[in-house]
Formats: structure tokens, C-alpha cells, sequence
């Protein structure tokens, strides 16, 4: 008598549901969302690296929290997608031999890149979201030079794939078996559920951080963007930037250098002119939350030391170290900011910048500088 073989552990999926139609519709969902992500992510590169020639716009003022929402959103969409595409080809990825010839060679050599660089891309896009970094390169480089590796072997891996891609959009899924009679185990539509609830959950667990109305549902937002004094998160307190005494000291004094250097006690600063600007603050992670902001207008200042509306402005802060202790700003994002001193009607807190922040619209949360002291007006 033969013995009855135990049920398996994972559910047996048929090799007949790993169809090229399901294979091109969910590369073709994964392609349209790296590409946003691609170029919001180059948005955003830009915005700390911004050139005379185009400089950054104030308008719209929400402008980088949409961009960067989208950036961190499509990002980690593309993790469920791109499980579920490795599984739609899984097998084909560990074929035997290797390659028969040198072209199908060089070209499964481009989707090794392709997959490794993307994965690598993914998780440390989502490690950095999560304040993590765990490695001893920088992120930023990386992340910037391995998004080009990625869309360079995207458009190649399309260019050699396009008959099979043209072939599997053009088959009606309903063609596509659901199941093999034979096998039996996981349906094509059981995995396509899987991966859609997957990037929904995805989706709605981040988008919180960017609509704040749907914030109460963003489970996987790190930073509840209204969790932090007068409803705005606080990305770094002033007790890790090392501020606390510095920036409450007795003998604060803010200092403008330029063509009519000038300086200003606490009491004199308060007593400027000031206007008020609702504006958001957008971090790179993707969290982004709304503030009304009052203080004197940056320009104001500018002309006073003796510099106009074309002037480029650099802003430090108490904080003497750190990748955000400062940052530069010109051209129509200069003109239109402020240098808050007041946040929702109160005084500043500590953790938001006190005494002074720079705040200006559609301008990234990193070069909002906190804690100012000094202006360089050139
Ligand atoms: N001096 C200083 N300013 C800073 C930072 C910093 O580390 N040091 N962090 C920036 C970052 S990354 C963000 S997102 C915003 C957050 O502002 P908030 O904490 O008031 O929300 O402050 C910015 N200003
Ligand atoms: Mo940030």
C-alpha cells in the first residue's frame, strides 16, 4: 500500500497562472508608478540643488507636499508590485542553463540589475522613511544614482520584452486560467487580490501623512503629521539638535551680514512688522502637515542689511552641526518667505524653531531652518 502523502504547506500555484497577461498589467501598473516616482523624486533632488537659471517657485505653496506625498506613496506601492511581478515570473527567473546565447545573456544579466537595484532602492527608501539608516553610505547619492540604473534597464527590459508585453496586454485576462484543474491550490485572482489589497493597505496607511483628514486611518505614517506641539510634528526636537541652552540663551542676538550688517536683540525682532502665511511643512519622508505662521517677512529684512529681491540668502541656526543646521534660499521662494516667530497664534515652541524659523512655500521641510540666529545676505 502506497502512504498517503501529507497536504503541502504552501498552497500549490499552478505554473499556468503565471501568465504573460497578468505578468504585462502588473508591470504596466508598476511602470506607471515608478515613473511618478521617479520624477517627483528628481523634483525633489532639485529642490536641494536648485540652479540660478530655474529657480524654484512659490506656487503653488503646496506644491513639494504633493510632490514628495506622491514621491513616498508610489514608492511603497511599488513593494507589493514588485513581489507580485517576481512571482508572476518567478520560475523564468531561475531557468536552467543560464542562457543559451550571449544577447539572452546580457539580457537576464539586465534584469538581475534591474531587480536588485530596485529592491535595493525600495527598502532603503523605506528604512530612510523610517528614520533609519543602517549603513554606512550615503543615502541620498545612492538613492539619487541607483533611480538612473533602475529606469535606464526599465526602458531596456521594455524595449527587449515588447512583443511578449504586446501579446500578454493584448490577451483578455478572462482568458487566462483561473486555476490549473490539476493542481488545484492559489487562483490568478486569489495572488491578484492578495497584491491589490496589499498596496491598498499600503496606500491608505500612508496617505494619511500627506491628507491629513485621513490621517486617523495612516497606520504605517511614522510621524502622525498633527502628533507634535499646536498640531505639527516635529521632525527633530531641540534637545537632539543639542539647542536647548542656545537657543533660549539670555544673550540671543539675531544678526543680518551684508552691504549694512545689522543686529537685533529678542525684543527688537519681536517688535517688527510681521504678516501671516498659512503654509505647510512638507518633509522629505513624506509626511506633510499645515501651519499658520507669523513673523517678519525675509525680504524686509534683506533690504534693510542692504540686498534686494534677486539677493540669495543663507540661514544658520544656533545648531552648529547637523545635515539641516542651515540652509540657502533666493529667488521667488526667498521673496515670499517669512521668518516665523509665531506658529498657530502662539509663541513659538522650542522643538518648532524658537526663536526663529525660516518658513517659505513649496520649499522641501528639511531647509525650513530652525533655531535661527543669522542671516548672510550676498
Ligand atoms: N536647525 C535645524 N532646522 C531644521 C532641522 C534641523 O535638523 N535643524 N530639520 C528640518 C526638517 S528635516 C524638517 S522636516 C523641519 C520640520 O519642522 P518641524 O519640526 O517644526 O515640524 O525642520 C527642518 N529644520
Ligand atoms: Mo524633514
Amino acid at each position: 500500500m502506497i502512504p498517503e502523502k501529507p497536504p503541502p504547506f504552501w498552497p500549490k500555484i499552478s505554473e499556468r497562472v503565471r501568465h504573460e497577461a497578468v505578468t504585462a498589467r502588473v508591470g504596466r501598473i508598476l511602470g506607471i508608478a515608478f515613473t511618478l516616482c521617479f520624477f517627483t523624486g528628481l523634483y525633489s533632488h532639485y529642490q536641494y540643488h536648485p540652479t540660478t537659471v530655474v529657480p524654484i517657485p512659490s506656487l503653488p505653496s503646496w506644491g513639494y507636499r504633493l510632490t514628495q506625498g506622491i514621491h513616498v506613496i508610489t514608492g511603497m506601492v511599488c513593494i507589493p508590485l514588485i513581489l507580485i511581478k517576481l512571482w508572476s515570473v518567478y520560475p523564468k527567473l531561475f531557468s536552467w542553463p543560464p542562457f543559451k546565447t550571449m544577447l539572452q545573456g546580457l539580457e537576464r544579466l539586465s534584469i538581475l540589475v534591474l531587480i536588485s537595484a530596485s529592491l535595493v532602492e525600495l527598502t532603503t527608501g523605506f528604512l530612510n522613511i523610517l528614520g533609519w539608516y543602517p549603513w554606512p553610505w550615503a543615502f541620498i547619492k545612492v538613492h539619487y544614482w541607483l533611480a538612473f540604473v533602475i529606469i535606464g534597464s526599465i526602458m531596456l527590459h521594455v524595449a527587449v520584452k515588447l512583443p511578449i508585453i504586446k501579446r500578454g496586454l493584448a490577451t483578455p485576462l478572462s482568458d487566462v486560467p483561473e486555476q490549473d484543474p490539476e493542481v488545484g491550490g492559489i487562483t490568478r485572482r486569489g495572488v491578484l487580490v492578495a497584491g491589490g489589497v496589499g498596496a491598498g493597505i499600503v496606500t491608505l496607511g500612508t496617505v494619511g501623512q500627506v491628507v491629513t483628514p485621513l490621517q486617523p486611518v495612516s497606520v504605517l505614517s511614522v510621524r502622525q503629521p498633527k502628533n507634535g506641539p499646536l498640531g505639527v510634528a516635529i521632525n527633530i526636537t531641540a534637545k537632539q539638535a543639542g539647542v536647548v541652552k542656545l537657543a533660549q540663551a539670555a544673550d540671543y542676538r539675531f544678526e543680518v551680514m551684508g552691504p549694512k550688517p545689522f543686529m537685533l536683540t529678542l525684543t527688537e525682532l519681536e517688535a517688527l512688522e510681521t504678516e501671516e502665511k498659512a503654509l505647510p511643512i512638507a518633509c522629505v519622508e513624506g509626511w506633510s502637515a499645515m501651519g499658520h505662521w507669523t513673523g517678519p517677512r525675509l525680504l524686509d529684512l534683506v533690504k534693510r542689511a542692504g540686498g534686494n529681491g534677486d539677493s540669495h540668502v543663507h540661514v544658520l541656526s544656533v545648531q552648529k552641526a547637523g545635515p539641516d543646521h542651515d540652509s540657502k534660499i533666493f529667488g521667488p521662494q526667498m521673496r515670499a518667505a517669512l521668518l516665523a516667530t509665531h506658529l498657530n497664534g502662539v509663541r513659538l515652541p522650542l522643538d518648532h524653531g524658537y526663536p526663529l524659523r525660516l518658513i517659505a512655500p513649496n520649499r522641501s521641510g528639511a531647509l525650513q531652518t530652525k533655531w535661527v540666529s543669522r542671516l548672510e545676505v550676498t
